[in-house]
């Protein structure tokens, strides 16, 4: 399996996470990527590709032009405007406001195009979240040129990033600029199975009114669990997607067993929809030991992750998302690799 990386993820290192009511190291942070790469090196995984320059014609078919722009000029306008810390949004658009008014000033614009105040935006951001991008693209194209499987190492991850919102550490939405590139390489369906922790929002939301591409979710009810506004069982698509997104979401202490029949449930899904590719959003912060989750999914368990995906026999784009636990990131990580290879 060939994977796709880039060491311009070091450019996104925020020392501050709003957490606990108070200011801590983030909990995305860049030690995970080392853990990642050394258990895959460990595993024998040597094709090891740096990623092709973004396309941003393929990055705007998913993201507003409006919004990758205040994230390329963010930290600029940040220091213009006199501030010294990292750029964190304080005041957002809530029920109430406006929501059509983007404010000229950065503070204001900040909580503009923030949908949770927990992901810092620093001077080096930009750089990592185009690298992470560019490296789902570039499995993407490796994928739509006849790759049966690709590891997009990305970070910072991207699941809950919107067409126009950045948070839950996320700026652009990888495996969406991943799946959108695959339909205009000419997939005309392809699914997204995301089985990281976290409801994947930004995901949903810019599929949400289409059926060429179905999004499978398995993450933390978010009556308990972050992004909490979004991953309902009942959200299950408009218009034309009516039927194309399929959420299941799962209680406090879940353990493998239970999971794993959501996960068949979401296959099942999955191959009704006879899709071209499969990209999936894979965060391994389902682990029992993960420091801001909830499930109670083992090391071993990745591998049963791993098999059971590959025997959908569509070619599949790993994308990495979230992970906390760091020690045992990148054991988890290459357990659902080496499931799917059957190794
Ligand atoms: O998949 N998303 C994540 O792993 C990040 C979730 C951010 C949670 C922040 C809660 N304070
Ligand atoms: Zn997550």
């Amino acid at each position: 399996m060939e994977i796709i990386l880039s060491k311009d993820h070091l450019a996104h290192f925020p020392k501050g996470e709003i957490y606990d009511g108070q200011l801590v190291r983030p909990f995305e942070c860049p030690e995970r990527w080392d853990h990642i790469v050394n258990s895959l090196n460990k595993n024998g995984f040597q094709t090891q590709t740096q990623p092709n320059a973004l396309d941003t014609k393929k990055l705007t078919a998913v993201h507003e032009e409006k919004y990758v722009n205040f994230l390329q000029d963010c930290w600029d306008e940040w220091i213009l405007a006199g501030y010294t810390g990292e750029a964190i949004p304080t005041i957002f658009p809530v029920r109430g406001f406006t929501q059509d008014q983007i404010p000229d000033d950065i503070d204001g614009k900040l909580g503009y195009y923030a949908l949770a105040a927990e992901t810092s935006i620093t001077e080096g951001t930009w750089k990592a979240a185009q690298a992470s991008a560019a490296i789902a693209q570039t499995g993407q194209e490796k994928i739509s040129n006849g790759a049966s499987e690709i590891f997009a190492l990305c970070r910072p991850p991207g699941h809950h990033a919107s067409t126009n919102q950045f948070g839950g550490y996320c700026f652009l939405n990888n495996a969406a600029v991943a799946a959108q590139g695959m339909i205009i390489d000419g997939a005309s369906k392809v699914a997204i199975l995301d089985i990281d922790f976290h409801h994947g929002n930004g995901t949903q939301s810019i599929f949400y009114d289409r059926n060429d591409v179905l999004f499978v979710s398995l993450h933390g009810n978010p009556k308990d669990a972050f992004p909490y506004f979004l991953g309902y069982a009942n959200e299950t698509g408009s218009g034309n997607g009516d039927g194309a997104n399929l959420n299941l979401p799962l209680d406090r202490g879940t353990e493998f067993n239970v999971w794993v029949e959501a996960l068949k449930t979401g296959l099942k899904k999955i191959r009704s929809h006879q899709p071209e590719a499969l990209v999936v959003s894979l965060g391994v912060d389902t682990f029992m030991n993960d420091p801001i989750s909830f499930f109670r999914l083992t090391s071993e368990d990745y591998l049963t992750i791993g098999r059971l995906i590959s025997d959908l026999n569509i070619p599949t784009l790993y994308v990495m998302e979230g992970g906390y636990a760091v020690e045992e990131i990148g054991v988890n990580t290459v357990n659902v690799l080496l499931g799917h290879l059957n190794r």
